[in-house]
């Protein structure tokens, strides 16, 4: 039998919302109470838009400019290049389905064109949490279901709007924008 929720996902945002409305963020809290609301489809689905090509980011609330809450689709083979977080607290929760994480630790910026030092790879499985930030090192995510699709729940705070992106092979990194697929339901008008 499924656990029941602890939260209502009404009960998740105005959580959230309070928990982030103080300057010093608890991400222990943060984690207890992003486990404590159990997926349920209903609540999240005007979010969950796919594209064929790559995964999309759908946002869902702006958390009073404290954070974006932000639902991420990921189609069969989807995955993201290895990235760090801005310097934000990234909370994951997986929805639907399931993603492999690996993470790596930071390139040294002295040793030039070396490959990046991989430190482990777990999978993530529904109502799973999991936090990362830059202290914790860099990752990749990505949907290895070749049948499946993957849908998480994202947590950034404080908001960012650009990310560095690490080629695997070279250590090289470069600034990446993040884009929103769609924004309270309604699909963003490609620019
Ligand atoms: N940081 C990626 C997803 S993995 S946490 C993104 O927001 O697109
Ligand atoms: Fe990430």
């Amino acid at each position: 039998m499924a656990c029941s929720s602890e939260y209502t996902w009404q009960e998740l945002l105005s959580t959230l919302t309070e928990l982030f409305s103080y300057e010093e963020v608890d991400a222990d809290k943060v984690i207890k109470v992003m486990s404590g609301y159990k997926s349920d489809p209903r609540d999240w689905a005007q979010y969950a838009m796919f594209d064929p090509h790559r995964y999309t980011r759908n946002l869902v609330d702006r958390g009073n400019g404290r954070f974006n809450l932000i639902v991420l689709c990921w189609g069969e083979g989807h995955g993201s290049s290895i990235h760090d977080h801005a310097n934000s607290h990234c909370f994951m929760k997986m929805l639907q389905g399931s993603l492999k994480e690996t993470q790596y630790h930071w390139p040294n910026n002295n040793k030039r064109n070396i490959p990046l030092d991989e430190k482990f790879a777990t999978h993530h499985n529904i109502d799973d949490v999991t936090y990362i930030n830059d202290s914790i090192g860099l990752h990749r995510v990505e949907n290895s279901s070749h049948t499946e699709g993957a849908i998480s729940l994202h947590l950034y705070s404080p908001p960012f709007q650009m990310c560095q992106t690490f080629d695997e092979r070279t250590g090289h990194q470069r600034s990446c924008k993040v884009i929103f697929h769609s924004e309270k339901g309604l699909k963003c008008i490609p620019i």
